[in-house]
């Protein structure tokens, strides 16, 4: 049995139940079995035995009021799983799913991408099983309150920096920010996504969708293609969707797909990003609205994406949306890149599927690290006490994502396939982590 096979299966007696946690180790594991083989000091100092466990997760009451006057409680997590690179960094996502095994398996996948950003970053996720659907703006805001009174105590600007994730953007970030700074009494980077007129950085809100479709031109590129006239599934309607589908328009590809939890729309014709902006940043309502504006668009209930077909398909919704049929229908189709805009949408064996159906695939680790760089930036802006342009800072990303692109794609031919990205992305996230936890010694 291999060094992984052993480790996952003495992980999975001991973390009973977490299944997204298995499925990212499970993806990872075997991939770095080539590395460990030319490294056998990463075996000696036992560091994947140290990387399956993180270094700290807390988990806490967040007892809040609601407008008819009721006590509500929800269960708040921070996982802050390895320190290895810089201070701890990754969003906070507010979604009824939230459970520890989904805040492991991100700040695991976090701690890699941090890595592969180049940038000084730990690995981080943070969250709640609030729900922020229907709720009030004061409804958001008292949640938002109890849960930083809790949080506030681990978190800091050279200690954990959270961000943004599902259901928290702009507005929740101000609000949790407003309550650490009561608190602590310091103004300081203690989160990032923040609003611009109080140390937020241009570009942060547009960051992970345009980092994603970054990642795409070099991909593209690769295959001495590009953008024009490509048409283009995306899944999801949210931060991430909206600006990967703005950039991917800009740069002359046709978006025929978005979608929420209710369903998709299709729009043969491209879809109109500014309708779905204020369907969605504006009304904060559901994508079958989107006929209200465009009459010739189709709306599919409970529907999924993937059966549409398209050049390029990008899920950015959430985990596991996309399963074995949605990769064969892809590949029928004819799709030729996938490129994971959300945390782990695809699962293993749906990857596969894409692979082996010769679809050039880019994992979340890679392809949604713009999101996180462009924090990192945020910092250095908040520490410089000064801020850039969105110019600057959009071409800091562009040139982020292709040395993401290079040193994947690069790791990749060293250890296996050139082009399997999954593992060059692992291989080379795993590399810097391992090297910073060898030379800090072992406690
Ligand atoms: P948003 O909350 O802005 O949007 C999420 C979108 O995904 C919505 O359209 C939502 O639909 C849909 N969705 C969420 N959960 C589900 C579900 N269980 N089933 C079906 N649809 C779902 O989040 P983001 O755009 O910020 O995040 C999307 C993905 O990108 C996540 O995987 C996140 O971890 C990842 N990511 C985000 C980054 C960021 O900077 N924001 C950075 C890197 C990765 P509905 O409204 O109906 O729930
Ligand atoms: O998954 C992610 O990378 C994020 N939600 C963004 C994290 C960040 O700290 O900006």
């Amino acid at each position: 049995m291999s060094y992984s096979t052993k480790l996952l299966d003495s992980v999975k007696k001991k973390s009973i139940g977490e299944s997204e946690f298995h499925q990212a180790l499970t993806e990872l594991l075997p991939t770095l079995e080539p590395v460990l083989n030319e490294h056998p000091e990463y075996i000696k100092a036992k560091i994947l035995d140290r990387l399956v466990e993180p270094e700290r997760q807390i988990i806490f009451r967040v007892p809040w009021v609601d407008d008819s006057g009721d006590v509500q409680v929800n269960r708040g997590f921070r996982v802050q799983y390895n320190s290895a690179l810089g201070p701890y960094k990754g969003g906070i996502r507010f979604h009824p799913s939230v459970s520890l095994s989904i805040m492991k398996f991100l700040a695991f996948e976090q701690t890699f991408k941090n890595a592969l950003t180049g940038l000084p970053l730990g690995g981080a996720k943070g969250g709640a099983d609030f729900d922020p659907k229907g709720k009030s703006d004061r409804e958001v805001m008292a949640f938002c309150q109890s849960f930083v009174n809790e949080l506030y105590r681990h978190i800091g600007a050279d200690r954990d920096v959270p961000a943004g994730d599902i259901g928290v953007g702009t507005r929740e970030v101000g609000y949790m920010y407003g309550q650490y700074k009561r608190l602590t009494g310091v103004h300081e980077g203690a989160f990032t996504g923040k609003g611009v007129p109080y140390g937020g950085s241009l570009g942060r809100t547009e960051a992970t969708g345009f980092g994603a479709v970054y990642m795409l031109e070099n991909m593209l590129a690769a295959n001495n293609e590009d953008f024009r006239g490509k048409r283009v599934v995306i899944s999801g309607s949210g931060n991430v969707a909206i600006y990967a589908a703005i950039k991917a328009a800009e740069l002359g590809a046709t978006i025929v797909t978005l979608s929420d939890s209710c369903g998709y729309i299709s729009d043969p014709a491209g879809i109109d990003i500014d309708s779905v902006k204020e369907i969605k940043e504006v009304r904060r309502g559901r994508i079958k609205e989107y006929l209200e504006f465009r009459k010739d668009a189709e709306y599919f209930e409970g529907g999924l994406v993937w059966s549409v077909p398209c050049d390029i398909a990008l899920p950015c919704a959430t985990q596991n949306e996309l399963l074995e049929d949605g990769a064969k229908a892809l590949v029928e189709n004819g799709c030729k890149y996938v490129a994971e805009g959300a945390n782990m949408p695809t699962s293993i064996e749906a990857a596969h599927i894409l692979q082996a159906g010769g679809v050039f695939f880019a994992p979340g680790k890679a392809t949604n690290a713009g999101g996180v760089a462009v924090s990192a930036l945020e910092m250095s802006q908040n520490s410089m006490r000064l801020s850039w342009s969105f110019e600057d800072v959009d071409a800091k990303l562009r040139d982020i994502m292709k040395n993401i692109f290079d040193s994947c794609y690069e790791t990749s031919g060293q250890y296996g396939k050139k082009g399997d990205l999954i593992a060059g992305a692992n291989v080379a996230g795993f590399k810097k982590v391992a090297l910073a936890m060898i030379m800090q010694g072992t406690v």
